[in-house]
């Protein structure tokens, strides 16, 4: 997979994106991420990449024409690829592991960072943009949200996170928050490990793993109880989990 990113701050990659598991799939070949400096892409003295807003108001706007320009030059560096154009927006729709999944699919990513009051709203239209949003907060940049999008993106490439069911077990991806886990020592500071976990019993694991999966699902995260699909064994745990706090 080939991601690029088009950034005003291309000295801030790859930053987190260059160790661990993403750094590497990219020294494995499996993704090759390539980081570009958006005022490459202007044609004045200035390298001006704003300016202000049509309609007045505070802060400045990012122009079209660098974006538009850094896009096409991707295009012709992978004339083959039809690359999604991904825009990181407070606007836009929410990034989630299922969206992960359909950006993975694509074998090119292009990612624009945005800053300042955002971006002219017509490279969103010109390029086919999809604006997508990290989480309903404010950041300064794009930058990080990119970072954001690479990182989550770029694990699902086959082969980038070592165990295949390391990824599958993930929460989210069996719709679940994850269960506790634990490591030595068995006692730390007067809280012990749960001791069926110290048990050996493969089967009294496994249930009681997923009855505590469910029930931090239920007290943090309700919502997503109701759109997990649940087999018989863990409806028959929620029903004894909504016992014991009726
Ligand atoms: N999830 N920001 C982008 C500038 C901007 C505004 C509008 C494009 C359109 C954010 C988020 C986020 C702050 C990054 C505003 N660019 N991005 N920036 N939350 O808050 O993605």
């Amino acid at each position: 997979m080939r991601i690029d990113v088009v950034t005003i701050f291309p000295e801030i990659f790859p930053g987190p994106l260059g160790v661990g598991v993403i750094g590497r799939a990219q020294q494995h070949g499996l993704l090759e991420l390539v980081v570009w400096d958006l005022r490459t892409f202007t044609r004045d003295r200035h390298r001006s990449v704003d300016g202000l807003p049509y309609g007045g108001g505070a802060g400045m706007v990012m122009m079209p024409e660098p974006f538009v320009r850094a896009v096409e030059a991707i295009r012709a560096c992978a004339p083959d690829s039809a690359p999604r154009v991904v825009l990181t927006s407070p606007q836009g729709e929410m990034l989630t592991q299922a969206r992960a999944r359909a950006l993975a699919a694509a074998p090119h990513l292009v990612v624009l960072c945005g800053r300042y009051e955002g971006v002219d709203d017509r490279v969103a239209d010109l390029l086919g943009a999809e604006e997508i949003s990290i989480g309903d907060y404010v950041l300064t940049g794009g930058e990080l949200a990119a970072m954001v999008v690479v990182e989550v993106v770029a694990r699902l490439v086959p082969g980038a996170v070592g165990a295949v069911a390391s990824v599958a077990e993930d929460s989210f991806s069996a719709g679940l928050l994850d269960f506790p886990q634990y490591t030595r020592p068995a006692e730390f500071r007067g809280h012990a490990v749960p001791q069926v976990l110290l048990s050996g019993h493969h089967e009294e694991i496994r249930r009681w793993r997923k009855r505590e999966a469910l029930r931090r699902t239920l007290l943090r995260r309700p919502e997503m109880i109701d759109a997990a699909v649940l087999d018989e064994e863990a409806r028959a745990l929620l029903a004894e989990l909504r016992g014991e706090t009726a």
